[in-house]
């Protein structure tokens, strides 16, 4: 006991790591590769700057975007069901956590062990952590900044913390709400569904993922809840123009760019993409590309599924049993994946 607390004491609670440095020069020849590529891309990452952030936010508030909304009722109905699944005292890592507020209003009923929020930045997550942290003083808390989308590890002090906790063999509960597993490509999603499963094989018995996918549905409606009334998911998706002008030094001129979204049925997924308002020559340092009246910049793929898409690829990445929960309108599912 005295060795636990003595070791404890090494970890002030939140702690922090910080494991992904942004590299510019890496950070410049991806979006140069991207503006000359034909068709021309963006990377949906580029989205969230602190404006493009606020933007999304905006638009889980709007009437035509359902997935926040249809998610959050899914939890706030079934949570106990969920609690079923999920182990008490299970070490939670909630990857893309944000605000962490989606995790937190669970906790009552799930009850974790530790938390650990992973976002691409550990300077977003401060605030929100430390916030948490004096609501829920007894739970260890880690704050990691990770790029997960490239690879999902955890570092080795992450796993140092876990044992200075006596967490090692505790189990854990890999959580990724918001359906953001649909910006990913289905082999994409795969190879992190297959990242989130190893990660699950690190802890104990009952480990799994809890994991919001937003679900096929009507054309009309997917095609309103990203081209919205009020135009803010056009000024999210422009917002990105912006926010490569400053990492690149490129003189995009974003009024000259139109939003267009529609659901491509044939992929099962929402394309985004920029279209140019006439010809127009984009320049940064180093380059330049001319855009014909009309030519498109794909910004954004959003990959709704089947349960039964997902549920096999949950199989697929190496999940055990799998369970789903759903709203009356079939829109959206939470699933509970076992790892083992
Ligand atoms: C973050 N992600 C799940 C959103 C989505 O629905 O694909 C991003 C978004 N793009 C436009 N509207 C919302």
């Amino acid at each position: 006991m005295k060795r636990l607390i003595s070791e404890r004491s090494v970890w002030p609670s939140p702690h922090f790591v910080q494991e992904h440095r942004q590299d510019m020069v890496a950070v410049c020849a991806e979006l140069v590769t991207g503006l000359t590529s034909s068709p021309a891309r963006l990377a949906p990452k580029y989205f969230y700057d602190a404006l493009g952030s606020r933007l999304f936010d905006a638009i889980t508030e709007l009437d035509e975007y359902y997935p926040t909304r249809t998610e959050a009722a899914i939890f706030e109905s079934r949570v106990r069901e969920m609690a079923r699944h999920v182990a008490a005292g299970a070490v939670w890592f909630d990857l893309g956590a944000g605000s962490c507020a989606k995790a937190a209003s669970l906790f009552g009923v799930m009850r974790p062990g530790a938390y650990v929020p992973i976002d691409i930045s550990v300077d977003y997550l401060r605030g929100s952590v430390a916030a948490l942290q004096e609501r829920h003083p007894a739970l260890p808390m880690l704050g990691l900044g990770l790029d997960f989308s490239s690879a999902l590890e955890l570092p080795a002090e992450a796993d140092a913390w876990l044992s200075g906790h006596d967490l090692r063999a505790a189990a854990r509960c890999v959580f990724y709400p918001g359906s953001s597993i649909g910006n990913f490509a289905p082999d994409e999603a795969l190879r992190l569904l297959g990242q989130a499963r190893a990660l699950c094989d690190g802890g104990g018995a009952g480990s799994g993922l809890l994991i919001g996918v937003d679900r096929v549905k009507a054309k009309a409606v997917l095609d309103l809840a990203y081209d919205d009334a009020l135009g803010v998911t056009a000024a999210f998706n422009r917002n990105l123009l912006r926010h490569v002008n400053r990492l690149l030094g490129s003189d995009i001129q974003p009024a000259h760019w139109r939003h267009v979204a529609f659901y491509n049925e044939a992929e099962s997924r929402i394309e985004m993409h920029l279209q140019a308002v006439g010809a127009q020559t984009v320049a940064w340092p180093g380059g330049q590309r001319t855009f014909a009246d009309g030519e498109r910049l794909h910004t954004e793929n959003s990959y709704k599924w089947t349960p039964e898409a997902f549920e096999g690829l949950l199989r697929q990445a190496g999940f055990g049993e799998v369970t789903h929960w759903s709203d009356e309108r079939g829109w959206f599912s939470v699933f509970w994946a076992q790892a083992s």
